[in-house]
């Protein structure tokens, strides 16, 4: 199902990707509830494959459903949503259940041991009986193929078998009674959508003892990936919840990188293909995408092109458009590089710095003030919608979100200097990109709206960032 299940008056997810169970419950407390975020998307909690060199896709390769992986073991995983949910951040799981691991995946990170060659895993225990047979996954025009075929020589497993069906559900349901507030489901392209709807129907309510309502059901989200031509269409799942929209971070990089003029994003949303908005999970970038891994493809912005990331990242959490996902990444040069270690093995915790920034290889995009002070900007303007669009014919474009906030971008490589109408009362504001507000100052630009709504706005196309930010709870 597609409710999130946010606390009220929050928005905006982060995947702290490959970060520890520990460091994400002292992250809740310290970062992202004092910020109003809404919730994490967290890495795989469920026994992995070891890879000698730990890349960090070895955690897409599962041995067991217990719950130990180099993010922490099960207690840990129990306190982070403990402590999470009690400042109002909901946590969500990357679940794995297209398959178990490939070949040469021999040991978990749990202690089981398995034989992938003969598919065998008594960590579950699954055997060759709860497996298709094997096959390459080749032609994605074959619908058959790409459900019951290996991705990646990746053992696939039967979701339309009842035992199947069961141990998903045990593993599922034991994260619900631990407090999760949702899933995202790895590979549901792979799967049949009969099979994954079997399987939410088994699952519980949410756990009650974690502040969800009663009846709250998970929210879904489902990684199809449809970028269009292929025999698998996203429209077959967002009956069943909300799918990845791929089209949303394919579409955002080709306008920041200027291969589409702004002016066009008046109509962003199923205009562009889009799912419904409730049905969309959206996101400038994931962590297969950022590194070439996935679809997406070459226009994708990340954290390595940081001013257009920082435009498109405010674009996205201004527009009320879908869920948002804001990634949270560790700095790689190499595409299978796995996180920060303190040895090789164990992932070292990100340290931080006087600016909020991030240090020790994490990127920490959730923690730059312009993508932070946007998800305050998306919980002070709600449900409002969009008013008073303007755009200069080329890649300038404003628009506000009702009379609560007003946002202005500049891609074009000349000043922005404009009298535009932002719908807000009249006052002065801080602009919550290139500074704060810190009591009755602004650390950085402040903006005057006059009586009549009224404000000139200034954006130097050589300014650090392109885009400008003013909202209700921004007023000095
Ligand atoms: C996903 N979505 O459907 C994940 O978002 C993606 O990150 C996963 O792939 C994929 N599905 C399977 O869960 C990643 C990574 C692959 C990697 C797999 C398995 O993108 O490169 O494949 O995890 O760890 C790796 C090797 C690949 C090898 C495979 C099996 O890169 O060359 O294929 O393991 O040994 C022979
Ligand atoms: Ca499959």
């Amino acid at each position: 199902q597609f409710d999130t299940n946010y606390a009220s008056g929050r928005s905006g997810m982060v995947h702290l990707f490959e970060w520890k169970w520990d460091d994400i419950a002292a992250e809740c407390e310290n970062f992202l509830g004092p910020n109003g975020f809404a919730g994490v998307q967290v890495s795989p909690v469920n026994e992995n494959a070891v890879k000698d060199s730990r890349p960090w896709w070895e955690r897409y390769q599962p041995i067991s459903y217990k719950l130990v992986t180099r993010s922490g073991n099960e207690e840990q995983f129990a306190s982070m949503t403990r402590r999470c949910n009690a400042v109002g951040v909901r946590i969500y799981v990357d679940v794995i259940f297209n398959h178990m691991a490939a070949n040469g995946g021999t040991y978990g990170t749990g202690g089981s041991t398995a034989s992938p060659s003969s598919k065998s895993y008594p960590g579950v225990p699954y055997s060759s009986l709860d497996f298709n047979p094997t096959c390459a996954i080749s032609n994605y025009n074959d619908a058959n193929q790409v459900r019951n075929c290996e991705l990646v020589g990746l053992r696939d497993l039967n979701q339309g078998n009842s035992y199947v069906q069961e141990k998903i559900a045990e593993f599922l349901n034991h994260l619900i009674d631990l407090g999760v507030a949702g899933f995202r489901v790895d590979a549901a392209k792979h799967m049949w959508p009969a099979d994954l709807g079997v399987i939410y129907g088994l699952l519980k309510n949410l756990n009650t003892d974690h502040g969800f309502s009663s009846g709250s059901k998970a929210y879904i989200v489902q990684e199809v990936i449809d970028m269009g031509g292929e025999a698998i269409s996203k429209s077959e799942y967002t009956g069943l919840g909300a799918i990845t929209e791929f089209r949303h971070s394919d579409s955002i990089g080709k306008a920041f990188r200027g291969k589409n003029q702004l002016r066009y994003l008046s109509n962003w949303g199923t205009a562009w293909g889009f799912a419904a908005s409730d049905r969309s999970l959206v996101f400038v970038d994931n962590h297969d995408n950022q590194r070439g891994h996935g679809a997406g493809g070459a226009d994708v912005l990340t954290y390595k092109v940081p001013k257009q990331y920082r435009m498109a990242s405010a674009f996205m959490l201004a527009h009320p458009f879908g869920t948002p996902r804001v990634m949270s990444s560790f700095s790689f040069s190499d595409t299978d590089q796995g996180p920060p270690t303190t040895d090789g093995h164990n992932i070292a915790s990100p340290s931080f710095n006087s600016d909020n920034s991030c240090s020790g290889g994490w990127v920490c995009e959730h923690r730059w003030r312009q993508i932070y002070n946007m998800v305050a900007f998306r919980n002070a303007v709600g449900s409002d919608a969009i008013q008073n669009w303007w755009d200069n014919g080329s890649n300038q474009i404003a628009f506000s979100r009702g009379s609560r906030g007003f946002v202005a971008f500049n891609n074009d490589n000349y000043d922005l200097n404009s009298s535009l109408q932002t719908g807000l009362p009249a006052g002065t504001y801080c602009d919550v990109i290139s500074g704060t507000k810190n009591g009755s100052s602004c650390t950085g630009k402040t903006v005057t709206v006059g009586s009549d709504g009224r404000a000139s706005i200034y954006l130097g196309n050589s300014e650090d960032d392109g885009v400008l930010a003013i909202h209700v709870n921004a007023k000095l």
